[in-house]
């Protein structure tokens, strides 16, 4: 019997589906993304290389944690997963001073309850990764939230569970990413349990979509640095005086041929597998 498919669920670029009772299948568009809107201009295979990537990290990851990964369709575009009960916190973990950490930092000299030592500049490293959880907010901006205000949410036990976690996972692949030019400045998790209660890492791991990626050999700390998937796209956008309001522009053929290249570029340099040979078999992600 053909299975079929029930739509659950919708994030900015991905569509999560019901295959039963027990498995979701998690399906990534080529949509891109910036400044928070959704383009018009698809960028080719982008689905393709977040998707290889994911699978990549929970293959090589399931010791430190395990992951809601069953399997990677032949279409390389989708994951088959497990359905978890997911917990009410986005788990993330900074190594270096950028986004809202920066923009807290300098107001505040803290992130999350954590005290960092004063003088640090935009993109500076943290003297060591630091967990610091938000809220999932339901429209706009997730908000940062203390170590305090995350454990009421799912419990003090829970709570040291998805940090030591949600650190050893950073460690893994930053370490990794670092030695093939890319810093993972940092990365969002999004964990679930099992029906015996235990801890499974779901949703994407270690994407360009989920994490920001910055070039080694261009990192230069004391202001924003170029993403490593999206800067064309954003330094386009910025040429044009666009108010970053819905809807945002169509996209030049030259700017979606460098960004997919960006994108092949990452997955190649963070998998050392070459991408058209996980075109012809995603599951050489796996192995
Ligand atoms: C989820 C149960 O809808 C979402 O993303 C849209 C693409 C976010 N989301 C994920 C779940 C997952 C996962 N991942 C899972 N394994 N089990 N729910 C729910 N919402």
């Amino acid at each position: 019997m053909p299975e079929t498919a029930t739509h659950v669920g919708s994030g900015k670029v991905r569509e999560l589906y019901a295959l039963d009772d027990e498995r979701l299948l998690l399906a990534a568009s080529d949509r891109i993304s910036t400044f928070d809107v959704v383009l018009p201009t698809e960028i080719p295979d982008k689905g393709r290389v977040l998707t290889g990537l994911s699978a990549f990290w929970f293959a090589r990851t399931e010791e430190l944690c395990p992951n809601h990964l069953l399997a990677v369709r032949p279409d390389g575009r989708s994951l088959e997963c497990r359905r978890l009960e997911m917990l009410p916190i986005e788990c993330v973990v900074r190594g270096y001073l950028a986004g809202s950490g920066w923009k807290d930092y300098r107001e505040t000299g803290q992130v999350c309850g954590h005290r960092l030592p004063e003088g640090l500049l935009e993109s500076d490293p943290l003297p060591e990764p630091i967990f610091t959880p938000a809220t999932k907010a339901q429209t706009g901006h997730d908000e940062n939230i203390t170590g305090e205000e995350a454990a009421a949410l799912v419990g003090e036990e829970r709570f040291a569970e998805v940090e030591a976690a949600s650190l050893a996972l950073y460690r893994y692949a930053s370490a990794r990413a670092g030695d093939r030019g890319i810093l993972i400045a940092d990365t969002k998790f999004e964990f679930g349990t099992d029906d015996t209660g235990a801890l499974i890492l779901g949703d994407e791991a270690f994407t360009p979509d989920s994490s920001r990626f910055w070039p080694a050999d261009e990192y230069r700390p004391g202001s924003a640095q170029p993403s490593y998937d999206k800067q064309f796209v954003r330094d386009y956008c910025e040429s044009l005086g666009w108010d970053k309001t819905d809807p945002g522009p169509e996209l030049p053929e030259d700017v979606v041929t460098g960004t997919r290249s960006r994108y092949v570029e990452a997955f190649e340099r963070l998998t050392e597998i070459p991408f058209g040979r996980y075109l012809e078999d995603p599951d050489v992600a796996l192995r």
